[in-house]
């Protein structure tokens, strides 16, 4: 038992606290340099090499938990694989591999997504839980995509109308899987994106890493995809419970923005 005594604290110091330092961040982040929807293996990947380089980002999750698809591993096995060269991601975010085949990496999910989630913070990111991205922020012609609408994750599941709020940002990256929701939403709201979202193929785990890691890129001024939502977009195979197409993904849709970005900050 600790000797020292408790300290006594307010109950109104406690509110005050924690209202004025989170709003303190939503002022902070109504304007970024990076929104990453989905704090998924490609959203948090994104979000370390982002931050790393220097750029401001806000990774924003519907759920009250990050990692998306890893905590599932395959069919709730706890184990990821990976395949070379993505392990370097994993590696850069302090994860201990165990290689099982030349080139060919196992990783207990558990780990993974602790430590994605805490490389994508430790490089500047602000991961912010609980909220869903229902709209985008865009100007047209010429046109371009200039941030999110935003609204608590709590609001939606009650099915309340509560008008939402709008956070600005000069890149979004569409993280959020296999439903690709803001694609999703940019295909049925902005018509003059002329967006075709096709739809996953059915299982050919190479052939879906490789394109998922090829067609990750720019889908219009302002707009990215990166991770699940690419095969979604595409119409590419899915690749089952092997994750290096999601790091290597989220890596270079951060270097794309990077590159993009630099040069006008
Ligand atoms: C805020 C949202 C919203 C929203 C969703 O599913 P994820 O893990 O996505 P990826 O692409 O990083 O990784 C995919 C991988 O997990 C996977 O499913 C694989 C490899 N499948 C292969 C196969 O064949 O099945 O993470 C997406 C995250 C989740 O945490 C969602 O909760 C979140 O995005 N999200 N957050 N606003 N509108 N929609």
């Amino acid at each position: 038992m600790d000797a020292r005594e408790l300290r006594k604290v307010e109950e109104d110091l406690i509110t005050r606290t924690i209202l004025r330092k989170s709003l303190d961040d939503w002022i902070n982040l109504a304007n970024t340099d990076v929104t990453v929807v989905g704090a998924g293996p490609s959203g948090l990947t994104a979000a370390r090499y982002l931050g790393k380089g220097g750029l401001k980002v806000v990774v924003l999750e519907r759920r009250l938990s990050f990692g998306g698809g890893i905590g599932g591993g395959g069919m709730l096995f706890h184990k990821i694989v990976v395949q070379s060269p993505a392990e370097e991601v994993l590696r850069d975010f302090g994860c201990r591999l165990e290689e099982v085949g030349e080139g060919f990496f196992v990783v207990d999910a558990a780990e993974m997504m602790a430590k994605l989630a805490t490389g994508a913070i430790d490089a500047g990111a602000k991961v912010i839980l609980g909220v869903t991205v229902d709209d985008l922020v865009y100007r047209s012609p010429p046109l371009e995509i200039k941030g999110v609408v935003v609204q608590w994750t709590s609001v939606v599941m009650a099915g309340l109308h509560v008008d939402p709020l709008a956070l600005r940002s000069k890149a979004v990256i569409d993280c959020t899987g296999h439903d690709a929701e803001v694609l999703s939403v940019a295909s049925r709201k902005i018509p003059e994106l002329q967006l075709g979202i096709l739809g996953e193929k059915a299982m050919w785990a190479s052939m879906g890493e490789e394109c998922i890691v090829e067609k990750t890129g720019e889908v219009c001024p302002g707009l990215f995809v990166a991770g699940m939502a690419v095969a979604a977009l595409h119409g590419t195979p899915r690749m089952g419970p092997i994750f290096g197409g999601m790091l290597l993904s989220g890596r270079k849709v951060a270097n794309l923005i990077l590159g993009k970005l630099k040069g006008s900050i």
